[in-house]
């Protein structure tokens, strides 16, 4: 069993429907001479690319780059990530995943933000592969950034302007569950005041396969 360094500590979202949303975060999961080191070997390990994807009916590039692994395809946006073998440093992350938040994940998608002009837009995690009320397991490495997190719905309470902020640091994870892909957005937004790469490795759980 791997050691969280940090402690893990529970964000409670005020709740929209008939569950809770929460946030847990481990601030740090690991400490800094082991996150230098999974960040290299992450980046040594991937090949990045840049996408177009189709938001809001257009094509845009994403602002960053994208890697991933998978055991069965994966499609957001409209573009579909096939699956891809595991490389050695994703496949220890992935057994820490399954150790530390208790089922196993079948697929990684790393976010490689070049500087604070990458970004991540408002969404959420519902795509029907994922089935009901997915949790999403995401780690970070590099510079800090904003995890921004507001209610999805306009009736919602609290109202869907007000939003939340998550200092995601080198070496920190994050557990996203209960409603929380059901009923709130999150994203990465731009920041002029920071410099330098962040990496993101985000795991999921497909349980449906979209080929069959
Ligand atoms: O970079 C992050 O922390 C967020 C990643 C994310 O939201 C995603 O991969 O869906």
């Amino acid at each position: 069993m791997v050691e969280p360094h940090g402690e893990r500590r529970r964000f409670e979202l005020p709740r929209v429907r008939d569950q809770e949303s929460w946030i847990d975060v481990w601030q740090p999961f690991f400490q800094r001479v082991e996150a230098d080191a999974v960040f290299e070997a992450l980046c040594s390990e991937s090949s990045f690319e840049r996408r177009s994807i189709r938001l809001f009916g257009r094509e845009v590039t994403q602002p960053r780059g994208i890697a991933w692994a998978g055991d069965l395809p994966y499609t957001y946006s409209r573009s579909t990530l096939d699956p891809r073998p595991w490389p050695s440093t994703l496949q220890r992350l992935r057994t820490i995943v399954a150790e530390v938040v208790g089922q196993d994940y079948n697929h990684a998608l790393l976010n490689l933000y070049r500087d604070g002009l990458d970004s991540m837009g408002m969404h959420s995690d519902d795509e029907v592969e994922l089935g009901a009320l997915p949790t999403i397991v995401s780690f970070s490495f590099g510079v800090t950034r904003h995890l921004t997190v507001r209610a999805k719905h306009e009736n919602a309470s609290p109202e869907p302007r007000h939003s939340y902020r998550f200092e995601l640091a080198h070496g920190d994870l994050a557990v996203m569950g209960g409603a929380m892909q059901r009923d709130y957005l999150h994203g990465v937004p731009k920041s002029r005041k920071v410099e330098g790469p962040r990496l993101n490795v985000t795991f999921r759980r497909i349980v449906i396969d979209s080929r069959s």
